[in-house]
């Protein structure tokens, strides 16, 4: 099982961000029925870096989707005051942190947050140089994360790492080193968790083809056990996936992984896409975005 954290309400969208701001409430409630409805283990509450009046509006915002529903809330900003308003007003369950950085202002303001409101908190690979480069850089970040964690009093348990991941459209390499990152991380830090913005893989490419994308990089990161992931909460077969109930599909792109390849001929329609999808995301055909019909 992989927990599901849902991306859908955010301020980028079309029709949630005008309701944020103009405080309407049903549009974002009903959104989050729908999501709990789907079976998403947490909303992502993102307003993104919310420069201007970012503390009243989270602070909202966790109201108003907690008079509809019970999951525990993963609080998105990059502003330190909007995120001490939702862990404020949140009432129900752990508050997640979206996010604290290895950036000395956003570590300094964000690690007391955790001890303060008893919190989780995702971790994100981003250092003083922006992005980390390949799979060591971000082993050593997490390493530096955890540690300076462990010193301000928070165990290793309360950190979700996010090795963040990028656009295969952009930049396969980064992709790749995500994933060999994810292998890394179980004997780097056992006791951490785990986090990766599946749909950042498929930014950029052809919205319908988005999804065969997000889902065969989950069941990729399965194989070196990912505890979360954040999601499109509409894609239902996303959640079956990682709620463990397409077995068949996992192994086959694991087989694929370790090099026991399927005869394509022998494939049907689904296991064919993820076949494909695979094949592209271990970067052994170069993405297109016609890779399902060549
Ligand atoms: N790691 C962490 N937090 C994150 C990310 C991450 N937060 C933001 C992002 N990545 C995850 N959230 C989203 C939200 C929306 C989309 C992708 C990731 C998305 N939206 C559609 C688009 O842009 O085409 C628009 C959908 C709409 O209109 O609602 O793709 O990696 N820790």
């Amino acid at each position: 099982m992989v927990i599901c954290v849902a991306e859908n309400i955010n301020i980028m969208s079309k029709t949630l961000g005008p309701a944020m701001k103009e405080r309407n409430a049903g549009p974002i409630q009903d959104m989050a029925l729908a999501l709990t409805k789907n079976g998403a283990d947490y909303l992502d509450l993102n307003i993104g870096p919310a420069r201007k009046g970012g503390d009243e509006l989270m602070d909202w915002l966790v109201k108003t989707v907690q008079e509809v529903i019970d999951l525990p809330l993963s609080l998105d900003t990059t502003n330190p005051v909007a995120m001490e308003a939702g862990l404020k007003a949140n009432i129900k369950g752990k508050s997640l942190i979206n996010s604290v950085s290895l950036q000395p202002e956003r570590l300094e303001k964000g690690l007391p947050m955790i001890i303060r409101y008893n919190a989780d908190a995702i971790g994100l690979l981003w250092g003083k140089d922006g992005m980390p480069r390949d799979a060591d850089e971000r082993a050593a970040m997490a390493v530096d994360f955890i540690y300076q964690a462990n010193e301000a009093g928070i165990s290793t348990s309360n950190i979700w790492i996010d090795p963040i991941a990028t656009p295969i459209c952009v930049d396969i390499n980064q992709v790749l080193a995500g994933l060999e990152f994810m292998s890394m991380l179980g004997e780097i830090a056992p006791e951490a968790k785990s986090i990766v913005g599946l749909s950042n893989v498929s930014n950029g490419a052809p919205d319908n083809l988005r999804p065969y994308l997000n889902r065969a990089y989950l069941m990729m990161l399965m194989k070196y056990d990912i505890y979360s992931a954040i999601v499109d909460g509409f894609d239902k077969e996303l959640l079956a996936i990682a709620g463990g109930k397409r077995p068949e599909h996992v192994k086959l792109v694991h087989d694929i992984m370790d090099g026991n390849e399927p005869d394509p001929a022998s494939l049907g329609q689904t296991e064919l896409e993820y076949y494909k999808t695979t094949r592209v995301l271990m970067g052994k055909v170069l993405y297109s975005h016609s890779w399902l019909s060549t």
